[in-house]
């Protein structure tokens, strides 16, 4: 008996390098919903889905891309696994190492990693190595330890991660039918955006979606290597998942813009923010700030350019769950009212 929808390597099975030989290490990724905006969509006259890749298991898409890269390091028998992140490719890591019985050895930007994160890798027992530097930084390290031990690596340079993660774009044709007018998805070190647009090229491909969306990715200004055609020394934003300045699918994520007739954009610190909060006040959806990356796009694109989108099928992927970073949560919401139990002073305070 099934007790809930299998993970995403049972559910796509043909559509994956896989085989009898890999063990599938899953935590039941994926199936995650689409869900219809109530706010934007009224707002910009727009038919409009928010992907909430922040309900998977280590809430961020990471797990679909996870799930495939550990099940193939165990298959060809690897004993450990190493990952850079700004902190949810740690999460993620962590947890499906521990499920296949392997070592996890993940390097952060010290001190600029969400505190959530930090946390599921800590308690998922991965070694934490916080390194003076930031992402880029990071990356080079794990680069040098895999290519000199025994080590898997496991950041999106690993094809099986892309594999994987293609998948979001299968769910949104299965739910929609057919491929949506256009896809919105925040841009770090771009293996999603690369992945996504493989997904739906491969269905149209093999016929089981006639279109193609508009790849809309976005870039935080300060992290804008693409939008700025040169690569960051020192990336700054408060989305810090998407604090990258020298992206490892760069390529690959122009090419997703270009072929699909979209486009890589950036927005600010401030727009992010805003969208971050009309999202969780207007459509009671709470997700990290990278993820209000792309909805802060959708804002900027619907304001500058109102025809384009109006009427159109829009897809916005939200990567990952707002409480992966409540400190930005807190700093970005009224202070509380702390009250005594006396109800002269509680009406007062609730202007009751
Ligand atoms: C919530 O965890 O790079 O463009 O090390 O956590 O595929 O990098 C995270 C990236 C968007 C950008 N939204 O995706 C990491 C890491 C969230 C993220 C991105 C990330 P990519």
């Amino acid at each position: 008996m099934k007790f809930s929808y299998p993970g995403i390597i049972e559910r796509y099975w043909d559509y994956l390098p896989v085989s009898d030989k890999t063990p599938i290490i899953s935590l039941n990724e994926g199936s995650t919903p689409l869900i219809k905006s109530v706010y934007l969509s009224v707002k910009y006259g727009c038919e409009l889905y928010f992907k909430f890749e922040g309900l998977n298991p280590t809430g961020s898409f990471k797990d679909r891309g996870m799930t495939l890269a550990i099940s193939k390091a165990k298959e060809a028998g690897a004993k450990a696994v190493m990952c850079a992140s700004t902190g949810n490719t740690s999460a993620s890591a962590a947890a499906y190492a521990r499920r296949g019985r392997m070592r996890c050895i993940v390097v952060i930007p010290d001190g600029k990693i969400a505190l959530g994160k930090l946390a599921q890798a800590m308690m998922h027992g991965a070694e934490v190595l916080a390194i003076a530097g930031n992402f880029d930084d990071a990356l080079d390290v794990v680069k040098y330890i895999t290519s000199n031990y025994e080590i898997v690596l496991v950041n999106s340079i690993n094809p099986f991660r892309i594999e994987g993660q293609k998948t979001g774009a299968f769910e949104i044709c299965d739910w929609l039918g057919d491929a949506p007018d256009f896809l919105f998805i925040p841009v770090g070190n771009a293996g999603n955006i690369t992945s996504y647009w493989k997904g739906f090229k491969e269905y149209k491909e093999k016929n089981i979606s006639e279109a193609l969306p508009k790849m809309m990715g976005w870039q935080a200004e300060g992290s804008a290597p693409i939008v700025r055609g040169r690569v960051i020394e020192n990336p700054e934003t408060i989305a810090t998942a998407i604090r990258i300045g020298n992206p490892a699918r760069w390529k690959e994520a122009e090419a997703a813009a270009k072929d699909s007739g979209g486009k890589i954009d950036m927005v600010s610190d401030e727009k992010i923010i805003q969208a971050y909060k009309i999202r969780a006040l207007n459509e009671g959806i709470f997700c990290e700030p990278a993820s209000a990356a792309s909805v802060a796009g959708l804002i900027k694109e619907a304001d500058e350019n109102p025809e384009m989108l109006k009427g159109k099928q829009i897809v916005c992927i939200l990567t990952g769950h707002g409480l992966k970073d409540p400190d930005i949560a807190i700093a970005n919401s009224p202070e509380i009212i702390s009250v005594k139990k006396d109800y002269d002073q509680i009406k007062k305070a609730l202007n009751l």
